[in-house]
């Protein structure tokens, strides 16, 4: 039976789609437990939620990457809340664009062990709570990276493959359980996440010029749509482009004419 005031546990709840996510959801009446590296960006926003919509707001600092760290982050927040119905496994990066033979460790063990890894032990950790309270939903943020790859973004495609592979797996695995799976993969979306992946602002600013993009808010609202829907029906998978962005990659992009050329763009992105 969905409760009332569900509880939605958000992973990467510091910047981008899982603060909006958040934001969304205290709007809506959820009491959310939020994680992520940067506490104080978690604590601020816990505030001015709990003060603007009258929800519980747990946060905890949590390294996804690291069992222990995330055990003990889901664990203290069902203490605190009662219960997780709601998990958003959306903690994740790109780390630079690199060719496949080029690409250095640390960038590829930041990928592969924050998107595949990270999202494994969040699930695995609240899975419990979820089954016990007895109503539930998992979201995987997965993206349009895992539906096609492209030249740099090899390894950040393949934990975005993956992230397809285990909501498959997932949902086969609790079939019969009143626990809805649903990856939501979005295209570009203007957050921190280009600053992280290029850790150059002029950079990142560039991989926008000129196109309308997704914002976190919009990603926030499909989570919400797929969580308002009646409880027998379960959306597998959510593919959300900007309206300029028809193709997988950035190979199709509607670049306003205002804006520098498109090769000049690709130049200054892959640069
Ligand atoms: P942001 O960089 O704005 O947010 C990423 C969030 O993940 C931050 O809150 C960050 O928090 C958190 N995070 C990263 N690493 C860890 C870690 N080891 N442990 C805990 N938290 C971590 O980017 P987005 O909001 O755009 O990204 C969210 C998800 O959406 C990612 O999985 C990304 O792959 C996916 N996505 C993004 C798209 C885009 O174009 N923006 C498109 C498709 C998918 P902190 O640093 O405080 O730990
Ligand atoms: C983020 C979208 O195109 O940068 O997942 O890989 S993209």
């Amino acid at each position: 039976m969905r409760p009332e005031s569900p509880v939605a546990l958000i992973t990467g709840a510091s910047s981008g789609i899982g603060e909006a996510a958040a934001r969304l959801l205290a709007a809506n009446g959820y009491r959310l437990a939020l994680g992520a590296r940067r506490g104080e960006r978690l604590e601020n926003l816990a505030a001015e939620l709990s003060k603007k919509y009258g929800v519980k707001a747990f946060t905890g600092k949590v390294d996804t990457r690291d069992s222990a760290s995330v055990q003990n982050f889901v664990d203290s927040a069902a203490a605190h809340l009662g219960a997780i119905h709601v998990v958003v496994a959306n903690a994740g990066l790109a780390s630079g664009l690199h060719k496949i033979w080029e690409i250095p460790d640390e960038d590829m063990e930041a990928m592969l062990r924050t998107n595949v890894e990270g999202v494994v032990k969040t699930i695995r950790a609240a899975l419990p709570h979820v089954r016990s309270a007895g109503w539930g939903h998992i979201f995987f943020i997965g993206s349009t990276a895992g539906h096609q790859s492209y030249e740099g973004g090899g390894v950040y495609s393949a934990s975005k493959h993956g992230i397809k592979a285990l909501a498959h797996a997932l949902r086969l695995e609790l079939c019969g359980e009143p626990v809805r799976v649903t990856s939501i993969d979005p295209g570009m979306a203007q957050t921190e996440f280009a600053l992280v992946r290029f850790k150059d602002e002029v950079r990142a600013r560039a991989l926008y010029e000129g196109i309308d993009p997704l914002t976190g808010a919009d990603v926030a609202e499909c989570i919400r749509w797929c969580l308002e829907l009646p409880d027998h029906v379960n959306i597998d998978e959510m593919i959300v482009k900007c309206l300029d962005q028809a193709s997988h990659t950035m190979t199709k992009v509607n670049r306003k004419p205002y804006s520098i050329s498109t090769s000049k763009m690709r130049s200054a992105i892959l640069k």
